[in-house]
């Protein structure tokens, strides 16, 4: 029987410089090496000079998006996306503190992991517990998805008719849900 491909996103973003190099050219050779470990980039979006969220917790973020192909599975990818994020200098300490490289898996197909109820436990978190509680286990669609203009204007530019799941919305639904303002502050470099 054929295997199917499976199409994911990953959401790139950095704040830090690294070995000379700013944030945009750590993001460029990153997606070299995904590429180099395998994944088939189906779609590239443009780079974005975004506010630190939370804010005044660092410099301005640059993100990126991208859309991939793969016969491996999502546990497969993300063991990829950290040894890529540990070769380009990440060190996992503070949660949402400064980062050379941050690459997240945010969506695969239709697919919720690990199950409904754990992933509508993670969505429904309130703020002051995300700080504190990191789940041990891929969580998808990225809880924080459909909160982040960081993350949905990049990706729009690779699967803008992406549909999640479990909230029934596009990607472009859930950007003309947020504030105007967080909209804006995304700013195509
Ligand atoms: N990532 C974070 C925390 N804050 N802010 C912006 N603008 N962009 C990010 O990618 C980002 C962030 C944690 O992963
Ligand atoms: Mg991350
Ligand atoms: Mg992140």
């Amino acid at each position: 029987m054929q295997k199917t491909c499976s199409k994911a996103v990953i959401a790139l973003g950095a704040n830090l410089k690294l070995r000379g190099n700013g944030p945009r050219e750590t993001l460029e050779q990153s997606i070299i090496a995904m590429r180099d470990s395998g994944l088939v980039i189906r779609s590239q979006s443009r780079f974005f000079s975004t506010p630190c969220f939370p804010a005044g917790a660092g410099p301005d973020y640059v993100n990126a998006a991208i859309s991939v192909e793969t016969d491996l599975t999502p546990d497969m990818v993300l063991g990829v996306l950290h040894d890529i994020e540990r070769e380009f200098g990440r060190e996992r300490s503070q949660r949402w503190g400064m980062r050379t490289l941050d690459l997240d898996l945010v969506s695969w197909d239709a697919l919720v992991l690990p199950n409904q109820s754990e992933y509508d436990h993670w969505r429904n978190l309130p703020a002051s517990a995300q700080i504190q509680q990191v789940p041990e286990r891929l969580i998808l669609p990225h809880p924080r998805l459909q909160d982040r203009a960081f993350v949905l204007v990049p990706m729009a530019d690779v699967d803008p008719e992406w549909h999640h799941p479990v909230l029934d919305k596009t990607v472009l639904d859930m950007i003309a849900d947020l504030p105007d303002e967080d909209v804006a502050a995304i700013v195509p470099l």
